[in-house]
């Protein structure tokens, strides 16, 4: 049992774990806890995190990353045409209708579904996590922005389950902030005193993202959330890259546009000038040398230039934290502090905004980078039987509304009805009656589409199967367990037929109440979820509910039913076949092993080369006394050849080859190298026979 939290960020990945000290961020083999989104195709293999970023300008159009808004999106979505203007790389619709990444991998084109490449990264973070933990990772909690929906969510758990992980939980990023917030806090108000009340904000790359939360000792209650899916440091980057641009239009006469590369570089160039400005207020260079055509450019701004720059970008601050305070139903002044998070949350003018809002001085308390993923391995270790952790409950938020409807059984006509509200309690789960004769049908969708970042309210389709009549010829009473899951999902989890085996052949039938609660099935023990039941049919389809609700009679009817689990046929928007799943966790291994092999064999070849530095040095100093000349000048040569076959013929051989001529060289090699160990071990062992005199 592994406990593991993983930030996926759209531009910055953190892995925290937990160990007997506590919860710590954890590095990668760059010793860099931060590793890039980034995925790059090559002809042999594949490199993920800080490798691939390195090929982000020489590899650009097999070099992915931005990716992370793709997932549950139709390809024909509009939000993706948009976004493909900004990327170097290829995308394509996959077979199902959503978005996949066209990349040369192996020699050959290839689509990969967005599920997938997001497995790539996580295989990465895994292997990370692996390395610090020093056992194999499965369980883990993974973060999503908290405004994704439904197919989002989804999408992103069959990303985990591609790369081998069991996510425990999906975790809203504001949410696994305001867990790190929390649970260390000591002068939290007491269960039965007024709450604290915490404003979370994280500008990301990609988002913007706020939540309003209520804490008490223990708890934590997610009192609302309100967000810019389309704001974050990277629309900064596109202002400062447009302003560029058009400078160097007119200064240089160049089209930066028509070169990827070149639009690349300059991508990473204002990155770099834009973080430099909230450091300083004065002119910062910037500078490229041969950007394009062989031209060196520069330029030079400043933070106040920059700011004008951004004055709409700016203005999109503050809609979302008065949304915040409106739907808590607070004012500024029941806000106790407001913590920032998320790497574009330095940006000075961003931070004065929000302060200025409030009127308050901001909290930075939290690591900006790391927040999200320490919150996340905080759950986990809630989550696990194996980790002891402060008890610590999290009631989180429906971010949007859901509605059922169906077709009525009794008129022609669709009746629907909000089983969520925005801002219900989450998880959750309900439990809905039904009177029907046959199978019937709910459509599950968000009943604000106006409110959605998202154009297609659709949630899915669910099947109630093998409805049938009671013995009497009657309607059937039907119960519908809807809920939204740990991971913030939303699915019709059972349906049970409630038959009535045995009643009073005069009397109406009548329903014991054991049969409502017969529902239900395990549940974690951190949910903090209830129960309800509600009754959700029309007035004719109503009849029977009508008469179980009247007072027990005197002479109540003896009445036996039998619960009957019903099949449930779910059909979730985008959702991933599972035959497709199968095939991708299987080629991910592959690809794995063959990332494996080409490590190895690069390794193989990497040893033949250092052997052939070490030995040449080697042979000039330290081993030359114990080596002939003759033998010495044969070595010498064939260490040479050696060298210039590695540029040539042995740039590109299988492993063994490596191997082979590596022990080669060792025969002669090593002969020398025994000769002079003994000559240094000799003296060392007389001085230990003298101690031991
Ligand atoms: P998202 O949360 O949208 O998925 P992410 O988690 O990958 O994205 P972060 O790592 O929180 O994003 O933030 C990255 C952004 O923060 C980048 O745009 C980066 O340029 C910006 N950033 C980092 N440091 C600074 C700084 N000192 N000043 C301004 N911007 C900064
Ligand atoms: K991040
Ligand atoms: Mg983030």
């Amino acid at each position: 049992m592994s406990v593991v939290g993983f930030d996926v960020g759209f531009l910055n990945c953190y892995v925290a774990v937990a160990r007997a000290g506590g919860i710590e961020t954890v590095a990668n083999e760059y010793s860099d806890r931060c590793t890039p989104a980034c995925v790059s195709f090559g002809p042999r293999n594949r490199s993920i995190g800080a490798a691939a970023k390195s090929q982000v300008v020489t590899n650009c159009k097999n070099t992915v990353q931005g990716f992370k808004r793709f997932h549950g999106r139709a390809f024909s979505d509009p939000f993706v045409h948009n976004l493909k203007k900004s990327l170097v790389y290829d995308i394509a619709q996959m077979p199902s209708g959503t978005t996949g990444i066209k990349v040369m991998y192996m020699d050959e084109e290839k689509v990969f579904s967005i599920e997938q490449v997001t497995a790539m990264l996580l295989t990465k973070l895994k292997e990370t996590a692996e390395t610090a933990l020093k056992k194999p990772v499965a369980d883990c909690v993974v973060s999503v922005p908290c405004y994704y929906t439904d197919a989002e969510r989804r999408s992103v758990v069959d990303a985990a389950q591609i790369a081998g992980l069991n996510c425990l939980r999906l975790m809203n990023e504001t949410t696994a902030v305001a867990l790190a917030y929390g649970i260390y806090k000591q002068d939290l108000p007491a269960p039965e005193e007024k709450a604290r009340n915490v404003v979370f904000v994280d500008l990301g790359h990609s988002g913007y993202q706020t939540s309003v939360c209520a804490f008490n000792k223990g708890k934590v209650k997610i009192l609302a959330t309100a967000c810019d899916p389309e704001m974050g440091g990277r629309d900064f980057d596109e202002l400062l890259v447009q302003h560029f641009c058009v400078e160097f239009g007119k200064k240089y006469k160049l089209d930066v546009k028509t070169k990827p590369r070149a639009l690349v570089r300059l991508y990473q160039e204002c990155e770099k000038l834009k973080k430099l400005m909230s450091a300083n207020s004065s002119d910062i260079p910037l500078n490229i040398e041969c950007f394009m055509n062989d031209v060196d450019v520069s330029a030079k701004l400043n933070r106040g230039q920059f700011e004008e720059m951004c004055g709409d970008l700016l203005g999109r601050v503050e809609p979302p934290l008065h949304s915040l305070l409106e739907q808590a139903k607070l004012k500024k002044e029941d806000i106790y502090a407001v913590e920032i998070v998320g790497g574009a949350s330095r940006i000075p003018a961003v931070k004065e905004r929000i302060s200025k809002f409030f009127g308050k001085e901001l909290n930075t308390t939290l690591n900006a980078d790391e927040a999200v993923a320490r919150g996340c391995a905080l759950q986990c270790a809630i989550l696990s039987p194996a980790f002891k952790v402060r008890e610590f409950s999290i009631t989180d938020v429906v971010p949007y509304p859901i509605s059922l409807k169906w077709h009525s059984a009794v008129e022609e006509g669709v009746s629907d009805c909000e089983v969520f509200p925005k801002n219900h309690a989450a998880p959750f789960s309900k439990v809905l009656t039904f009177y029907r004769r046959e199978p019937f049908s709910l459509e599950a969708y968000y009943n604000s589409p106006n409110e959605l970042p998202y154009p297609d309210p659709t949630i899915g389709q669910f099947m109630i199967q093998k409805v049938v009549p009671q013995a009497s010829g009657e309607s059937s009473k039907i119960k519908v367990k809807v809920r939204v899951n740990i991971h913030g999902i939303f699915s019709v989890s059972s349906a049970s037929l409630v038959e009535v085996i045995k009643s009073d052949e005069n009397e109406e039938p009548m329903e014991t109440e054991q049969a409502a609660d017969k529902e239900g099935e395990a549940k974690t023990p951190q949910e903090n979820e209830e129960m309800e039941v509600t009754c959700t049919t029309t007035p004719e389809e109503n009849k029977g509910e009508k008469k179980s609700d009247q007072p027990p009679q005197a002479k109540k009817p003896k009445v036996k039913t039998k619960v009957l689990d019903l099949p449930i046929e779910n059909s979730p928007q985008w959702q991933l076949a599972d035959d497709m799943l199968n095939l991708f966790v299987e080629n991910e291994g592959k690809m794995i092993m063959q990332d494996k092999l080409e490590k190895e064999r690069n390794d193989a070849k990497n040893n033949v080369e250092e052997y052939v530095y070490d030995m040449r040095d080697k042979l000039h100093g330290m081993l030359e006394k114990f080596v002939s000349e003759s033998d010495r000048d044969a070595l010498s040569l064939k260490l040479e050849d050696t060298e210039n076959w590695l540029y040539e013929d042995g740039e590109d051989q299988p492993k063994q080859v490596y191997i082979d001529k590596l022990a080669e060289l060792k025969n002669l090699g090593q002969p020398i190298q025994e000769r002079y160990m003994e000559a240094e071990e000799r003296p060392k062992a007389f001085d230990e026979l003298g101690k031991q005199i």
